[in-house]
């Protein structure tokens, strides 16, 4: 379907060209010098050359086009990052101008015309938002808070995990990780556990993929009315399920709590949000206050769940699979979280801090599987110059995050290498002051939720290591286990993760 569909655009463009090079001679005839890049075909520009895994596609053309790079994506001038100095100039020093989001057809669906946070564009909007998730939700103060639901969580997973053991069965990692991560997050975001509400599995599923796919309409306007990917339509389905999912919630809350001053003791931030709905949500700032509706929930809600549940889950994946394949890797770190921990516990949240060996694995894990590939797309504010490159205002920006953990100038020939040794004293963190590591971004617009999603990140892994051995099912040897990447908003395994665990704790 996506190649007749090529053909027939390429064929359309044909028919356009001459109008295409015309307006070329005449929209190119001031001298800034545009990044260098492939050739553009009419119409579509380089959609073509994305392919199924985009983030490799782009990779490749990078080595030959360099760093900064000039795609079309339609009719949208695109420019692709992919070495940690050209990173540090659009997030960095120019970030200022790069801090904005484009408006594309999936989040003006999914969350409300852009009322949420990740896909909202810069301003007081944004930054009113952003203040407040943090203060309510993902501040280190906040994130703390919730270690008692993380560690009954840990408590349960382990119990179930050992009950398999038990039984000698084969365990669906993927699906167990997804479900804890679900619940932790859940009742860090919802303050109560989701586990019933089948609905919301599949349409956050489907919201990660409709928000990632390189989305023919996004770049081919006049195109949009035809759907030809049928995105629309689920688009539509999609947006109107997660907003008859959050309207019960919020009716649900409402009813229980008619009572003002009950409302106000609640601690998670939708409890909170609610609460305060129909109130400022920056009571301060008397000039453009941004009053809490119903629409302003749903966005935000969509955002946070969106950005939480797939993208810790999944770098819990990737780094389970990657200490499966390395048995060496898995022996030293069971080996660190004996000395520290001991066998005959479980991990507490407050041992993290001394697990250095654990640090690495996991850097080292995000660097060869960020889970968002090519992080969200930027967008420029202004006409710009950046290292000789002229960046006409409204390009979209895609920082390959990807790229950056494969550059074999900054991580040597055993770039594509598991190899968590490499952190040994390096001082490179994860915080974005170290651009050849950005798994979380960097600069205005980097992860906001980077202290919860490494904390349970780390909590999970190291639990699961820590009370179990683990062997890979069917006899394969681990440097036979697929490693396959599918691509979306974030960058899950394609095919499931499968272990048999065995208790290693006494008693
Ligand atoms: C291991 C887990 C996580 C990873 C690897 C990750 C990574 C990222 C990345 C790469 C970005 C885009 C940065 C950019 O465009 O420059 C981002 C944005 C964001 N993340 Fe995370 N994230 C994780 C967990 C979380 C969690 C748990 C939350 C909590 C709700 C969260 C909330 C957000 C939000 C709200 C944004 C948008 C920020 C903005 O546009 O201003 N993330 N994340
Ligand atoms: C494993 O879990 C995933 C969900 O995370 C599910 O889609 C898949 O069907 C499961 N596989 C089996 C064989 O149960
Ligand atoms: C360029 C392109 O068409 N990308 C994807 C858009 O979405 C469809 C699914 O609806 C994918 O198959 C395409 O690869």
């Amino acid at each position: 379907m996506p190649s007749t569909m090529a053909l027939f655009l390429v064929l359309l463009g044909t028919l356009c060209s001459f109008i295409y090079f015309f307006r070329t001679l005449t929209t190119n005839k001031n001298d800034r010098k545009l990044p260098p890049g492939p050739a553009p075909l009419p119409i579509i520009g380089n959609l073509h050359m994305l392919g199924k895994l985009p983030h490799q596609s782009l990779h490749r053309l990078a080595q030959r086009y360099g760093p900064i790079m000039l795609i079309k994506l339609g009719h949208v001038p695109t420019i692709v990052v992919s070495s940690p100095e050209a990173a540090e100039l659009f997030l960095k020093v120019h970030d200022v101008v790069f801090a904005s989001r484009p408006k594309v057809q999936s989040s003006d669906y999914l969350t409300c015309g852009a009322k949420g946070l990740a896909f909202t564009e810069y301003g007081s909007y944004w930054r009113t938002v952003r203040k407040w998730c943090i203060l309510h939700l993902l501040s280190a103060l906040k994130v703390e808070s919730f270690a008692p639901v993380r560690k009954a969580e840990m408590v349960s997973l382990v119990e179930s995990v050992r009950a398999m053991a038990a039984e000698g069965e084969t365990l669906n990692l993927s699906q167990q990780v997804a479900k804890v991560v679900e619940v932790i997050m859940s009742r860090v975001i919802f303050g109560r556990c989701m586990d019933d509400e089948v609905e919301l599995k599949p349409l956050i599923e489907e919201t990660m993929y409709l928000a990632g796919v390189f989305n023919l309409s996004d770049y081919v306007p006049f195109l949009a009315p035809l759907d030809l990917q049928g995105i629309k339509r689920r688009l539509k389905r999609t947006s109107n399920g997660l907003h008859a999912f959050f309207d019960k919630l919020i009716d649900e809350i409402e009813r229980e709590s008619k009572n003002i001053e009950e409302r106000k003791s609640y601690t998670d931030i939708f409890h909170v949000m609610v609460s305060l709905l129909n109130t400022p949500m920056n009571p301060a700032d008397e000039e453009n206050p941004y009053i809490i509706g119903r629409e302003n929930i749903r966005g935000i809600m969509v955002d946070m769940v969106a950005a939480s549940f797939d993208t810790t889950s999944t770098a819990i994946e990737w780094t389970l699979s990657e200490l499966l394949r390395h048995p060496r890797v898995m022996a030293g770190l069971q080996q660190e979280l004996e000395t520290i921990v001991g066998r005959n516990r479980m991990v507490e949240e407050s041992d993290l801090p001394k697990l250095t060996y654990l640090d690495m694995v996991i850097k080292e894990s995000l660097r060869l599987h960020p889970v968002a590939p090519l992080l969200i797309p930027h967008e420029s504010t202004e006409d710009i110059t950046v290292n000789g490159h002229f960046i006409p205002k409204k390009s979209r920006i895609v920082v390959n995050v990807w790229s950056l953990g494969r550059d074999c100038t900054v991580w040597s020939d055993n770039a594509e290498e598991f190899f968590p040794e490499r952190f040994d004293n390096s001082g490179i963190d994860l915080r974005g002051h170290d651009f050849q590591l950005i798994p979380f971004g960097a600069g205005r617009r980097g992860c906001p939720g980077m202290q919860l999603g490494l904390t349970t990140l780390r909590l999970v892994v190291a639990q699961l290591v820590h009370c179990f051995d683990w062997e890979l099912p069917d006899a394969l040897l681990p440097n036979e286990l697929d490693m396959t990447e599918k691509f979306g908003l974030s960058l899950p395994r394609a095919n499931h993760l499968f272990a048999k665990p065995a208790y290693r704790l006494v008693g």
